[in-house]
């Protein structure tokens, strides 16, 4: 249900007004300089959507189906698109096999590229059993004790390497569940042994000019061991494996009171972080709207990201993977999303706002007040007219929520596809 570009100039003409008044009054204040320069790197950077959250998630407790969900790949790519076409800013899908298998390689990424979009990382699946799979993962996939079981999810993700080179991907991210739930259940060296060995294995199958990104997790589905638990054994295996493989940090994946911030500002020193899934959190894995519980924790990684990028001459748009990962329970999985980009790409603005200069200086002379006052100016600086202006000169929405919602296109989602349409993912 494509968005016609006269829909969006429409609005945008009806919002101009009381948008270049807000605009103005923040170039002036930020200066031309730093607008443009903050404009030019908003307007570049892309965050990919996760092809398993554009359906609504759910809990063991219950899932509450919102209706007009995509019910196959080409309704997925089209969703994204339509988000894209609201924010020129989610230019990318990240898939996830076998949640979304592309059967006819070449036309999927046509059809993609007719909405403008790309394929990011692709997401191997080893923490489930599929109908038609031979050997169960119940006690773990790479670490488990018997060959046949690691050999099958090697070479499950040997086979989305594949699926991802039909599309032009140039990542894999591998998540692993495996871990322990009882203390005396696993051998933590063997078990992380084996593990490597099967990263190896699928590290050598790797084209020459793709990446793979070894994502973390403290806890769940196993709550006593996680066999990649935390940023260390992430980098301990991307340290071994080779300059291809890196870590991904995903937010919601940390022990309560974690200094995120810090282990990407390490991680970055040490070349091996590799990208994000942004979400945020309370307590677990809550898979929340990014900025919507810990904004100002966002805003601190951003700063460090701009801070470490800059230092190694890194390219913000293209050198790390920008991707969401989020589960929607009780909101409109499209207008959860926008949100997410939004919260994101404010957090950067925010971050690129910052006197580094003087920032250092305050560091360097341990004027702990004027260090803090520099990062909560900048935070406490309104930069929505920015990401606003930035839409506009991409020919994309004032307000990508209120034109969603002055079109009703969840309703027309739900005539063209009713109420009991079920995606496939989380
Ligand atoms: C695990 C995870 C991982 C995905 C899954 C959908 O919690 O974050 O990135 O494979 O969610
Ligand atoms: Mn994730």
């Amino acid at each position: 249900m494509p968005l016609e570009s006269y829909q969006i100039a429409q609005y945008n003409q009806q919002h101009e007004v009381a948008h270049r008044r807000k605009f103005e009054f923040l170039a002036e204040e930020l200066g031309s300089e730093t607008t443009e320069r903050i404009l030019g790197k908003l307007i570049d950077f892309q965050i990919a959507i996760p092809s398993w959250a554009l359906g609504t998630g759910g809990t063991r407790f219950g899932r509450f189906a919102g209706g007009g969900e995509p019910r196959n790949l080409e309704e997925k790519i089209a969703d994204v698109g339509l988000l894209h076409a609201l924010n020129r800013s989610s230019g990318a899908i990240s898939l996830h096999i076998p949640w979304d298998i592309p059967t006819d390689g070449e036309a999927i990424k046509q059809l993609a590229a007719s909405y403008g979009l790309v394929f990011d990382a692709m997401n191997s699946n080893t923490f489930q059993d599929q109908p038609n799979q031979e050997l169960s993962y119940k006690f773990g996939s790479l670490q488990h004790t018997d060959a046949a079981v690691r050999k099958q999810a090697i070479d499950h993700n040997i086979d989305v390497i594949r699926y991802g080179e039909a599309l032009g991907s140039k990542s894999l991210t591998v998540w692993l569940s495996d871990g322990s739930s009882f203390p005396g259940q696993l051998n933590f060296r063997k078990a992380f042994q084996r593990t490597l060995e099967g990263l190896q294995e699928i590290y050598a199958a790797l084209p020459a000019d793709w990446k793979i990104f070894v994502e973390y997790k403290a806890f769940e589905p196993n709550f006593y061991s996680t066999t990649v638990g935390d940023w260390g054994q992430s980098f301990l295996y991307a340290s071994k494996l080779g300059p291809k493989a890196y870590t991904l940090v995903d937010l919601g994946h940390h022990l309560p009171n974690a200094n995120i911030e810090q282990i990407v500002s390490l991680l970055l020193m040490e070349e091996k972080l590799g990208g994000f899934h942004f979400n945020d959190s309370k307590y677990g894995d809550d898979d929340l709207t990014a900025g919507s519980i810990k904004p100002y924790q966002l805003f601190l990684i951003f700063n460090e990201l701009v801070d470490g990028m800059d230092a190694r001459g890194m390219n913000h748009a293209s050198d790390l993977g920008w991707m969401i990962d989020a589960s929607h329970n009780v909101k409109d999985p499209l207008e959860d999303l926008l949100q997410s980009v939004e919260a994101i790409k404010l957090a950067y603005a925010q971050a690129l706002l910052v006197d580094r200069v003087a920032l250092e200086e305050a560091r360097t002379s341990n004027d702990v007040a004027a260090a803090q006052e520099l990062l909560q100016n900048a935070f406490r600086t309104d930069l929505r007219p920015l990401l606003a202006e930035a839409r506009l000169r991409a020919d994309a929405a004032l307000n990508p929520v209120g034109l969603y919602r002055e079109l009703s296109l969840r309703n027309k989602l739900i005539e063209a596809r009713g109420l009991k349409a079920v995606a496939t993912g989380l």
